[in-house]
C-alpha cells in the first residue's frame, strides 16, 4: 500500500478468510457454534434483502433517499451481535444492519428515508441513538454520553458500553478528532467503529489520510486495531473484546473496519463516474456473505435446506417492508418547519411561509392550465 507512512503492511484480524476457511487469532478467541454462525449469516442476508428492497423502493418513488449498506453487512451485524442490551450504540447514516440488531423495525428506518418521521424510533427504547447526518458529530455526542455512563458508575463487567459508528471521510472532521482526545483524557467507555468503506462519497481513502486509520489512536492514547469488515466472525471478536474493555472501565478503543461500499454513495449518487469497475470486482471477491456461506458448508454446518429457507425468510421479508413502506403517509412538505424550534421563531416563520407560497404557486399555475 502506498499511502502507509510506516514500513510494515498493517495487520488486519481476521477470523474468515474470502474462502471461507477459519482461521484464529492470539488476541481474539473466538467460541462460536455452528448454530450461532448460522444466525449471523441469517442476519447478513436478512439485512441485505431488506437493503435491496429499500433501494428499489426509492427508485419507485417511496422514499426521498436511501444509504446502502451493500457490502458493509459483516461489519454491520458482527458489531452489532456484540453489543449488549444495555449498551449505547450512535450510528450515522448507513447504520441498517446495526439498527437490525438493536431491534429497530425496517419500517422505522424507512419512515425516516421517506421523511415520515425526522426521527423514527426511541433511542433508550433500543439503546441505538437517531441517525445522525452531520459528520462526525454523533462522536462527541457518543463521548459525551460514555462520561455520562463512567459518572454514573455504570462500568464493570456488566457494566455499560458505548460505541460510535462514523466513515472513513468523517475521520478528517475536527469532531471525531476532538471525540478521540476527549475520549482519552476522561478514560471515557466507548468505542469508536470506524466504517473504511474506502469512499467518502467520491473522495477516496488515499485523499483521507496518509496514516491507516487505526494507527491515528495511538496519538491521542488510546488502542487501535484493523479488523478485516467483510469478516463478519473478525468484527464480532474484536468489537466484543473492544466494548469488554470499555466496559470495564479501561477506556477507548478505536476499531478501523477494513471494508467496501459495493452500491452508490446514496440512490442520489453515481459511482461510475468516479471510480472503476476493477476496484469493485477486487472486492466482490471477499463478499461478506459468500464466505460465512462457503464456511457453513465446508464444515458441514449448513444443508441446502437451511439456506433456501434463509432465502425464502428473505423474500418474504423485502414483501413485508414493501408493504409497510407504501402504508406510510406521505410527508407534508410545511411539517419539517414545526419540529427547528420548540418555541415560535420569526426566521423559521418566514420560511415556512414563503415555503408555503411556492408551493401554492403550483396549484395556481395548475387552475390557470385548466382555464
Ligand atoms: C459536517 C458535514 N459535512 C459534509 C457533509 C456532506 N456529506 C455527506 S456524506 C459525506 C461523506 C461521508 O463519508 P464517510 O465518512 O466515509 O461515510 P460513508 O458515507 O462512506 O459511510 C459528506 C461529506 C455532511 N453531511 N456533514
Ligand atoms: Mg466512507
Amino acid at each position: 500500500m502506498s499511502n502507509n507512512t510506516a514500513q510494515e503492511e498493517p495487520e488486519l484480524v481476521q477470523l474468515l478468510t474470502p474462502e471461507g476457511e477459519r482461521r484464529t487469532h492470539p488476541d481474539y478467541p473466538l467460541d462460536i457454534t455452528p448454530d450461532e454462525v448460522r444466525a449471523l449469516y441469517r442476519d447478513l442476508v436478512l439485512v441485505r434483502r431488506f437493503d435491496t428492497e429499500a433501494v428499489a423502493l426509492q427508485r419507485q418513488g417511496e422514499l426521498g433517499l436511501w444509504a446502502s449498506l451493500l457490502g458493509q453487512e459483516a461489519a454491520q451485524i458482527g458489531s452489532g451481535r456484540a453489543l449488549r442490551p444495555q449498551d449505547m450504540a450512535f450510528p450515522s447514516y448507513r447504520e441498517h444492519g446495526v439498527a437490525w440488531c438493536r431491534g429497530i423495525p425496517p419500517k422505522d428506518l424507512l419512515s425516516m428515508f421517506r421523511g415520515t418521521t425526522n426521527g423514527g424510533w426511541d433511542p433508550h427504547d433500543h439503546g441505538f441513538h437517531l441517525y445522525t447526518i452531520v459528520i462526525g458529530s454523533q462522536a462527541l455526542h457518543a463521548t459525551g454520553y460514555a462520561m455520562g455512563v463512567q459518572r454514573d458508575g455504570a462500568l464493570g463487567e456488566d457494566g455499560t458500553a458505548v460505541i460510535a459508528y462514523f466513515g472513513d471521510g468523517a475521520t478528517s472532521q475536527g469532531d471525531t478528532n476532538e471525540a478521540f482526545n476527549y475520549a482519552a483524557v476522561n478514560n471515557a467507555p466507548v468505542v469508536f467503529f470506524c466504517q473504511n468503506n474506502q469512499w467518502a462519497i467520491s473522495e477516496p481513502m488515499e485523499r483521507q489520510s496518509r496514516a491507516p486509520i487505526y494507527r491515528r489512536a495511538a496519538g491521542f492514547g488510546f488502542p487501535g486495531v484493523r479488523v478485516d469488515g467483510n469478516d463478519v466472525l473478525a468484527c464480532l471478536a474484536v468489537t466484543r473484546a473492544a466494548l469488554q474493555h470499555a466496559r470495564e472501565g479501561q477506556g477507548p478503543l478505536l476499531i478501523e473496519a477494513f471494508t467496501y461500499r459495493m452500491g452508490a454513495h446514496t440512490t442520489n449518487d453515481d459511482p461510475t463516474r468516479y471510480r472503476v469497475s476493477a476496484e469493485l470486482e477486487e472486492w466482490r471477491a471477499k463478499d461478506p456473505i459468500a464466505r460465512v456461506r462457503a464456511y457453513l458448508e465446508n464444515e458441514g454446518h449448513a444443508d441446502d435446506a437451511f439456506f433456501a429457507a434463509v432465502e425464502e425468510e428473505a423474500e418474504r421479508l423485502g414483501e413485508r417492508v414493501r408493504h409497510e413502506c407504501r402504508a406510510l403517509p406521505d410527508p407534508d412538505p410545511l411539517d419539517i418547519f414545526h419540529e427547528v424550534y420548540a418555541e415560535p421563531d420569526v426566521h423559521t416563520d418566514r420560511q415556512r411561509a414563503e415555503f408555503a407560497d411556492y408551493l401554492a404557486s403550483f396549484e395556481d399555475a395548475a387552475a390557470e392550465g385548466v382555464r
